[in-house]
Formats: C-alpha cells, structure tokens, sequence
C-alpha cells in the first residue's frame, strides 16, 4: 500500500517523546501506511495543536495518535478538536515512571473518547497496530498483511528455546 496522503498523524508533546514514539512510526513504515509525525504540545503550542487537529480529517487522516508524559492533556485535547479516533500514548514520566501520563490520559470524562494504550514502547507499537487495524477494516490487503504479521509472531514465539 503507497498511499501518500497521511492515513495516520502521530503526534508527541515533545521532541523527547521520540525515542519512545520511532516505534509508531517504525510499526507504521513497516506496513507502509502513510502518516506523518509532528511534535505539538497541549501546553506549550495548545493554539498550533487545536488548529493542527481540527484540520486533519479534511487532509485525509483517519487516526490520531498522540503521545505525552506528565500531566499527559495532548490526546484529551486531540480528540476534543476531531471525530477521528484518537489513540493515546502515555510517555513514561521521570518521577511517576509514566502512571501520572497514564492516568491523565485514560481518565476521559463520558462523551470524548481516547483509546488509551500502554505506557511508554510497548504503548506506541501497539498504537500503531490498533491504527493499522482500524484502516484494514476497508482495506483488505493492508488486513492481510496484518494477518501474516500475527502469524510470524506466533511462528516466532513458538520457535523459542529455553536453554
Ligand atoms: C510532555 O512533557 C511531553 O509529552 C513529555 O513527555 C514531557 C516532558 O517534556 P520535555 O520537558 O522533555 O520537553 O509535554
């Protein structure tokens, strides 16, 4: 699949979030949709981030990934400026190791949604999967490459030698 129109915006309130958030991108190239990644702040650019998001559907994205640590407002933000779902990331924080991230993020109150996923790596893969599995439910090739990409896993896991 080469779509060049960004499918999935992965968004991180800062650039330190990248080291974490390369593997959304790096799980995203590998199945090679196209999306684009952008450092926007709640905080620090809430302007810039309101205006961002409010534009992404128009541009032809489909899925908001957003990616903060602390108190983590960046994906409650995203999804209140868009109907895409929005899948939160929480970064592993240097005091809270990542729960303060993870609690802003997954205690929306009723009527906006984020899809919050684990804190820190594994997180952000996952993130990239669920967007994936989101776009395949209208794109068959990209829900077979989803497919074979579950069944190496398994293959792999079942290789595995103790000693
Ligand atoms: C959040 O604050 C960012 O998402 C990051 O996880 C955290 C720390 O940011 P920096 O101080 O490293 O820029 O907004």
């Amino acid at each position: 699949m080469a779509e060049s129109i960004p499918l999935v915006a992965v968004i991180m309130g800062s650039k330190s979030d990248w080291d974490v958030m390369r593997q959304a991108d790096e799980m995203l190239a590998r199945f090679g949709v196209a999306h684009e990644c952008r450092v926007l702040s709640a905080h620090r650019t809430p302007a810039a981030t309101a205006e961002y998001v409010s534009q992404a559907e128009a541009r032809g994205i489909e899925v908001v990934i957003a990616a903060a640590g602390g108190a983590a407002h960046l994906a409650g933000v995203c999804a209140a400026h868009t109907l895409l779902p929005v899948l939160g990331v929480p970064m592993e924080s240097a005091s809270l190791k990542g729960l303060d991230s993870l609690l802003s993020t997954v205690q929306m109150p009723a009527g906006i949604p984020v899809g919050t996923l684990a804190i820190g790596a594994a997180g952000a893969r996952n993130a990239a999967l669920l967007a994936i599995a989101i776009l395949a439910n209208s794109r068959p090739e990209l829900r077979a490459k989803l497919r074979e990409f579950r069944k190496e896993q398994s293959e792999k896991v079942l290789r595995e030698t103790l000693v």
